[in-house]
């Protein structure tokens, strides 16, 4: 049982925002470089479990983890002892200078967690975006290819690289480019909005037909996905789908690369969301967020032959795999290991999709409801169409926000709202959450 240091409920005691976040509201528009966004503006000043607090006292309940940042829970016990004892001991060498063995401790367990069977290594970064940009160095290096596929709809940071994968030109690209080359966008399996009935296989061979005629297999360097897509809004691509397009990459020489930094790290109920797809094995998996409890961590993990492919030297960065996000990383890695954080995400479907379920027959607002484990959405659609209905989300959004609940949208037409909680979020919890969601659903 976690012994939690701030009650695990809802309370609202001001205006969302109160007094004081508004104040802060006022100087941060003066220091703070507006093109950062803030979906909500209320100041936290504590946090614990699945409940976060603001400066005027108002208890939150986080269905949004941070973008699924803290899935071990806020404050988790077990990151906290690791980083008090880690930071009075060593803060940094520069693992490249002098290394220490919290670093190696991580890649150890990244390699033995991750999927596939074959011997493995693992490199430590900041950001999710670091993490791409490296895995695609990596296979540019290995393969002696410069080309790299990714998919409609899907999300990979705000590098100059990650920003030419993005789908998205807005927010995320617009005015920022030109961005790098090589990049080719192709056709996303979306049951949602595929044709009635395609199967996996028939959507891999789609996009396959374009890959080959588009950029040439000869060319491909590799092909970059989400197991499930994050921004994206949460699409689980048909079964068969991820298996087919690592079959073709296989046979033509292409690295895979599941981008699990959203949906990895127990987030969907497996240690990593390929696994529920057992014949699709990607060549390296890219991991962030979920991975230290709060602290700035990023990793790539995957085929020992690919991930040694670059000269000495040639992968770095001064701050990546610091000993304090380390030794947080192997605090959450443990804590994994030891069991029940799975089983919670697992729990925490259950109840999302069975209440979510019950509101789908009765608000023909609500089109799909997707996802795996802890990492669930909604789409929303003008009742009888598939038409995407971004006005519903944002006024279930900004309900949910006035009544103490955080929950995030996504999808390319921010017409999905998504659940990501810590995986630590009681049931009893959950549902005060959905309670608001459903008033929230009656008002409309
Ligand atoms: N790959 C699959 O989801 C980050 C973006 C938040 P960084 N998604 C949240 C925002 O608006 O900036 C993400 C992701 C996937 C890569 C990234 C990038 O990870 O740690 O934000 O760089």
């Amino acid at each position: 049982m976690v012994e939690f240091s701030i009650a695990q409920e809802r309370k609202i005691v001001s205006a969302i925002p109160g007094p004081k976040s508004k104040e802060l509201q006022a100087r941060r528009l003066k220091a703070v470089s507006h093109g950062v966004g803030a979906a909500l503006p209320i100041y936290i000043e504590k946090a614990n479990g699945a409940i976060v607090v603001d400066v005027d006292g108002n208890h939150f309940i986080d269905l949004g983890s941070g973008i699924g940042v803290v899935s071990i829970g806020h404050t988790n016990q077990g990151v906290i002892d690791a980083v008090s004892h880690q930071v009075g001991q060593l803060t940094h060498t520069l693992f490249t200078v002098t290394p220490y063995e919290q670093y190696v401790e991580v890649c150890e367990l990244l390699n033995k967690h991750t999927p596939g069977d074959f011997e493995k290594r693992s490199a430590l970064f900041n950001s999710g975006s670091e993490a791409v940009e490296n895995a695609v160095k990596l296979a540019r290096k290995f393969t002696k290819r410069g080309e790299i596929a990714v998919f409609d709809h899907g999300y990979h940071g705000r590098t100059n690289l990650t920003m030419a994968m993005n789908f998205k030109a807005m927010p995320y690209g617009s005015g920022f480019g030109p961005f790098a080359p090589g990049v080719t966008h192709v056709p996303m399996s979306y049951p949602f909005r595929d044709p009635e009935g395609l199967t996996g296989p028939e959507a891999a061979a789609r996009a396959i037909n374009y890959m080959d005629k588009r950029i040439g297999a000869e060319n491909l360097a590799a092909i970059v996905i989400e197991p499930i897509q994050g921004e994206g809004g949460f699409i689980v691509p048909a079964p068969g789908f991820l298996t087919e397009l690592a079959n073709w990459a296989k046979a033509n020489g292409i690295v895979v690369i599941a981008d699990e930094v959203q949906a990895g790290i127990a987030r969907t109920g497996q240690w990593f969301a390929s696994e529920y797809e057992p014949t699709f094995v990607p060549d390296l998996v890219t991991i962030a967020k979920g991975i230290a409890g709060g602290m700035v961590l990023s990793a790539v993990t995957g085929r020992a032959d690919i991930m040694d492919a670059s000269h000495p030297g040639g992968i770095g960065g001064t701050f990546g795999g610091n000993p304090v996000s380390a030794a947080a990383a192997v605090s959450v890695l443990k804590q994994i290991e030891a069991g029940g954080v799975l089983e919670n995400a697992q729990r925490i479907e259950k109840t999302l999709k069975t209440r979510l379920a019950e509101l789908a027959t009765k608000y023909p607002v609500i089109g799909e409801v997707r996802g795996r484990g802890a990492m669930v959405a909604i789409e929303f659609v003008e009742a009888g169409t598939r038409n995407p209905n971004k006005t519903a989300v944002d006024k279930l959004v900004a309900h949910c926000h006035q009544n103490g609940v955080l929950v995030l949208n996504a999808g390319t037409h921010y017409n999905v709202i998504r659940f990501l909680p810590p995986l630590v979020i009681s049931d009893e919890l959950l549902n005060d959450a959905l309670d608001v969601l459903e008033a929230g659903l009656a008002a409309l």
